[in-house]
């Protein structure tokens, strides 16, 4: 049974719940009272909504307690996977428990009992936002897959006390503001003192005490845990600095150790090699090993040679590679192993996922940075390295090439060649992404160790994705699967492609959408006050702020088509809303800078009568992941247009298709794989491809492309001919210069003005077909027919079986 949202309330009656009857109503409706009185101090009929929100998280949190105690006893019974991951994007907890759990129907009677409604209970959680983008919420989708797939995996990272910013527009411009999710508490962490563990740095030694998130999987009594660890004082208090009068001293170490944790980075792409930031690395990686190995030792004693065949840690990217000195150091140190035995277990037990090929996202951290915080580490790192070059010297690889692939080298440690180096699996997240890693960026590594090198395209969870953001589009999909089997196996969608020709069938898929567009309307509506016509083809971009992501070729299209219906008033055009989303990290000006010119050209657009429906521009204020969920079930058009090469999968792409919206896209990251799963008409492909680029960027004259191209001198002009103002700040004629200018910060590096008419005619044509709404609809169904490659259950089944070697739990 699954919440329909505030408008259709209709549970699946067809379908027998895990747990049945009266009792399990009444027993709810009971236990939340309890638990909502203890959180708020008085009756649930007068608490607010997050306090019942409260009061029925923890109800689950009780509920769940005893299956999570019993799969953590049989998870560690075998080979257990470990993925370390500086940022877990979870968004919202409770409804997606509910779901798993199949009480969604009891909650909401349990909620009316006290005069309390869900819809009201539901929305007044806030977003667990503790990553920054794709990186992040992949994270999160794994950890649901492991969870329903029954496999034996924890998931470890920061509690930070800040998660991503929260972004409001004033006057268009992005500012940004603290998001303290957890302060007014957070009943789905549970604090577990007694497993706390000091991690020691040169200047100061803390205390790691874990926070266990309960994972519900679907279908399952199977419960994962994601273990987030906050760092806190040695000591509750230092007495004697409080006794001598030193108290403001005692304070502010109390504060130095708590702001560790305080904040997430909030640059997705670009590195910053800030202190805090590689502090915030080998804390919480420290901590986890430490935990990891002494469950070992528990277990199996304190020999340690055998530890790789027990357990497996997945790097996601290079955030948490000072894992592998960190178990170096305590298998040497700790435990007394050989440098050989030591390294032969570190080599055995750690995978590394690459997530970019963008340079400036490449971590390496100065060496005094290492010196000043972890000396041992560092003479680890050092004989890693030493050691390297003896290792390559004897394959006989070039001098240069091994100074260029060292641990260390100018004065730097390379996080990426360290993880290369000691990981026996190496793997890019789309097939593209892979072979760039092996032809581009990493293939000394590729030449040395081609065994090493597997892909993994990534994929979604249809839980969250698919179930429960469009219960409309589910309920679809289970009377036409028979069940709601597809939910945990979503490859049973791909024999109902043949159904496509069903007139009743499309007509239904027609009506779940245009009531999903209707929603999305009201949502916008109640929130930011845009009025926008549900009729109009909703058209999403949606994703981190980024020039390779190139917004700002939507917003051409969106400007010259606006000039276009200047000029002819009377211009038959589909009518359509370009909606986005997205941050940009604070430090990144030109991203600012789009968005404000994004907001300038809504405020051109949208109050201008003479475009009327025609067109309208939304951009989503403070977009995560609940807005996430409310904007896909509605789009009719993804788009996925970023320069060939450059965008390493995208996982948002998944979402829209497996809701039934079709892509507009390069030939670029899991795009390539959407097309190839659908079919190249049930798509809109356009642009220069990946093989192109290096050739067209040769001779590329961004200028005399841009007079080439009609209408687009007339766009790139009114960044600062008047028609648009970006209040004084330059940052138009920013804009403008990154285009036309030579030289490394001009150019058009991304290739906006090189894709443009092609961008311009595929959009053109897709809004063209979308006048026909059968056909249109047709090629919905067969997107969410082909979606079931894009399920984290399928990533998990492949990383499960080709790299982590594990089993399903034993029940
Ligand atoms: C994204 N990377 C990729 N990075 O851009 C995207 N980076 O193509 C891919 O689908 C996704 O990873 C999952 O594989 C990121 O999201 C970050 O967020 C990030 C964060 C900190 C530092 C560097």
């Amino acid at each position: 049974v699954r919440w329909a949202g505030p408008t259709t309330v209709e549970s699946r009656a067809s379908l027998p719940p895990l747990i049945q009857g009266e009792n399990v109503t009444s027993d709810l409706t009971s236990s939340l009272g309890s638990f909502t009185r203890a959180v708020a101090g008085r009756s649930p009929e007068s608490s607010t909504p997050l306090e019942v929100w409260a009061g029925l998280s923890a109800t689950i949190v009780d509920r769940i307690a005893e299956d999570w105690e019993q799969s953590a006893l049989r998870a560690s019974a075998g080979r257990q996977q470990h993925y370390f991951s500086a940022e877990f994007l979870m968004g919202r907890a409770l409804l997606n428990n509910l779901t798993n759990l199949n009480l969604v129907d009891d909650a909401k009677k349990a909620v009316e009992a006290y005069g309390q409604n869900l819809s009201d209970v539901l929305e007044a959680e806030r977003d667990a936002a503790l990553g920054n983008g794709g990186l992040g919420r992949l994270a999160a989708c794994f950890l649901d897959s492991c969870a329903t797939l029954d496999l034996p995996v924890t998931g470890y990272g920061i509690l930070y006390r800040y998660g991503l910013f929260k972004q409001s527009f004033e006057n268009g411009f992005q500012h940004e503001h603290p998001d303290p999710w957890m302060e007014e508490g957070y009943p789905f962490v549970v604090r577990r003192e007694e497993q706390s563990r000091y991690v020691k740095f040169d200047d100061m030694d803390v205390r790691a005490v874990p926070y266990d998130m309960p994972i519900t999987g679907y279908g399952t009594n199977n419960v994962g845990t994601l273990r987030l660890w906050k760092s806190e004082p040695m000591e509750e208090f230092d007495y004697d600095a409080f006794n001598s009068q030193r108290f403001t001293d005692a304070i502010v170490e109390r504060e130095r150790v708590a702001d560790l944790c305080r904040v997430l980075y909030p640059n997705d792409t670009t590195y910053e090699g800030k202190v805090l930031r590689v502090r915030q690395q080998y804390f919480f990686v420290s901590a986890s090993l430490q935990a990891m190995v002494d469950a070992y030792v528990e277990k199996h004693g304190d020999d340690l040679t055998g530890f790789a065949e027990y357990n497996c840690i997945q790097l996601n990217d290079t955030h948490p590679v000072l894992a592998i000195p960190e178990l170096m150091r305590i298998l040497l140190d700790d435990h007394g192993m050989t440098w050989e035995d030591a390294w032969e277990v570190t080599t055995r037990t750690f995978a590394y996922t690459n997530h970019t090929t963008l340079a400036e996202a490449l971590e390496t951290w100065e060496y005094s940075i290492f010196q000043q915080l972890f000396g041992r580490v560092l003479e680890i790192v050092a004989e890693i390295d030493r050691r390297f070059r003896i290792d390559m010297a004897q394959r006989g690889i070039a001098d240069h090439r091994v100074d260029y692939l060292a641990p260390i080298s100018n004065g730097r440690i390379h996080m990426a060649w360290i993880a290369c180096y000691a990981s026996f699996s190496i793997n890019g997240v789309a097939a593209i992404h892979t072979n760039i890693l092996k032809k581009d960026t990493l293939q000394d590594w590729y030449q040395i160790w081609p065994e090493k090198f597997n892909n993994k395209t990534n994929g979604v969870t249809p839980r969250r994705w698919l179930n429960q953001c469009n219960p409309r589009l589910a309920r679809l999909l289970d009377k036409q699967v028979g069940s709601d089997a597809w939910v945990s196996d979503l490859d049973l969608l791909k024999p109902l492609a043949k159904k496509v020709k069903g007139k009743r069938l499309i007509n239904e898929l027609i009506k779940v959408k245009k009531a999903n567009k209707q929603d999305f309307a009201d949502w916008i509506e109640k929130r930011q006050g845009i009025t926008i016509n549900p009729d109009a083809a909703f058209d999403v971009q949606i994703k981190r702020l980024h020039e390779y992501k190139r917004q700002l070729l939507n917003a051409f299209y969106v400007l010259d088509r606006y000039f276009q219906i200047k000029d002819d008033p009377s211009l038959d055009v589909t009518p359509s809303v370009a909606i986005f989303g997205a941050k940009a990290a604070p430090g990144y000006f030109r991203a600012k800078a789009i968005i404000k010119l994004i907001n300038e050209i809504a405020e051109l657009v949208n109050n201008d009568p003479e475009i009327g429906d025609r067109l309208k521009v939304v951009f989503i204020e403070n977009y995560n992941v609940s807005p996430a969920e409310k904007v896909i079930p509605a789009a009719d058009i993804s788009e996925q247009i970023s320069t060939a090469g450059k965008e390493a999968s995208g996982t948002g792409n998944m979402k829209f298709m497996m809701n039934g919206a079709l892509t507009l896209g390069t030939l670029d990251g899991a795009n390539v794989e959407i097309v190839d799963a659908v079919g190249e008409n049930n798509a809109y492909i356009f642009g220069a491809k990946e093989e192109e680029l290096p050739e067209l960027m040769a001779s590329y004259d961004p200028y005399a492309t841009m007079e080439a191209t009609p209408g687009l001198t007339r766009v790139v002009n009114a960044l600062t001919d008047g028609t648009l103002n970006d209040g004084g700040s330059g940052m138009f004629a920013d804009i403008r210069r990154s285009l036309l200018e030579s030289g490394p910060d001009g150019s058009d590096v991304y290739y906006v003005l090189g894709d443009f008419a092609s961008y311009r005619e595929a959009r053109d044509r897709a809004l063209e077909d979308y006048r026909d709404e059968v056909e249109w609809a047709r090629k919905c169904w067969l997107n969410i027919c082909a979606s079931g490659r894009f399920s984290s259950d399928r990533t998990i089944r492949d990383y499960a079986n080709e790299v982590w070697h594990i089993e399903p739990i034993e029940k």
